[in-house]
């Protein structure tokens, strides 16, 4: 069976999720065939649900006192595009952040509408593999909050996050993970270090903390985060600029 949506039922589906998928897992399983924006966003929230269901561990948190007073740098530390430029010179308030892709209500949020969603911070430990780490409080908001307000569609599996930086080869620096790594309550999309605005040569305005993955995970300068089922055509197709140019690993656990 087919449906035509109002939005009235997206809304009321984006509702469903976000009052979390216990209510619905608990009450009932897969029904069967697949009717409905009720039962897509039900199946949805339910692999969800498993995943953050799924144990992943926390990293360790460090305590305010090991967090270093000039947090290092790596990479591009001042996108030289001029776009860029012009948006930092307006404090980023011309700014959207958006996430698009396989998602059945795509969000466009300016920097103070995220800044205004529940917020977590982190103290975490960060470290590049071309050999030093640091400690450092992060502020901003959970990817799977804003994932599940965005409703995944079947068959999504990766989340592509695209930087405002072009880099030596004239492409746009961009990084993908898996849902699963996306689920993990330590993921978040940061706006904040050590209680302050992000700086530019971390990544403001937005930058990814993916706690679990080390160093160049972590977009910076992240405006859009793509949900797809397949990172073939992504870049070359290895999910990530490092990936692409250095033949980096793609899973970078730590
Ligand atoms: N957009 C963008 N993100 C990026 C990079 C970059 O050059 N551009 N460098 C990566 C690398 S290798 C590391 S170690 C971290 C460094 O983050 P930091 O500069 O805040 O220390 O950002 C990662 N994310
Ligand atoms: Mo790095």
């Amino acid at each position: 069976m087919r449906v035509k949506l109002t939005r009235r039922q997206i809304l009321h589906g984006a509702l469903l999720t976000g009052m979390g998928g216990g209510i619905i897992a608990a009450s009932r399983r897969f029904p069967g065939p697949v009717e409905g924006i009720y039962d897509v966003v039900d199946a949805v929230n339910y692999s969800l649900h498993d995943l953050l269901l799924a144990g992943q561990p926390l990293v360790r948190e460090y305590s305010r006192a090991d967090v270093a007073l000039n947090f290092p740098t790596s990479g591009v530390t001042s996108p030289r595009d001029e776009r860029y430029q012009q948006l930092k010179a307006n404090a980023f308030a011309d700014w959207r952040f958006t996430l698009d892709g396989m998602v059945a209500n795509p969000l466009e949020l300016s920097l103070s509408e995220l800044k205004s969603l529940p917020a977590q911070t982190q103290v975490t430990l960060h470290t590049c593999d071309e050999g030093w780490s640091a400690v450092g409080a992060w502020t901003g908001v959970r990817l799977s909050q804003l994932l599940q307000q965005a409703l995944l569609q079947p068959g999504a599996r990766y989340v592509v996050f695209h930087c405002m930086d072009t880099q030596s080869n004239g492409v746009p620096y961009y990084e993908s993970i898996d849902l699963f790594a996306a689920s993990h309550p330590q993921t978040i999309l940061a706006y904040g270090l050590n209680g302050e605005d992000l700086p530019e040569q971390n990544g403001a305005p937005l930058r990814l903390r993916i706690e679990t993955q080390i160093g160049y995970k972590h977009a910076k300068f992240v405006e859009r985060v793509e949900v797809v089922d397949s990172l073939a055509h992504i870049g070359d197709g290895r999910g990530g600029w490092w990936e692409d140019v250095d033949r980096a690993v793609w899973y970078a656990g730590l």
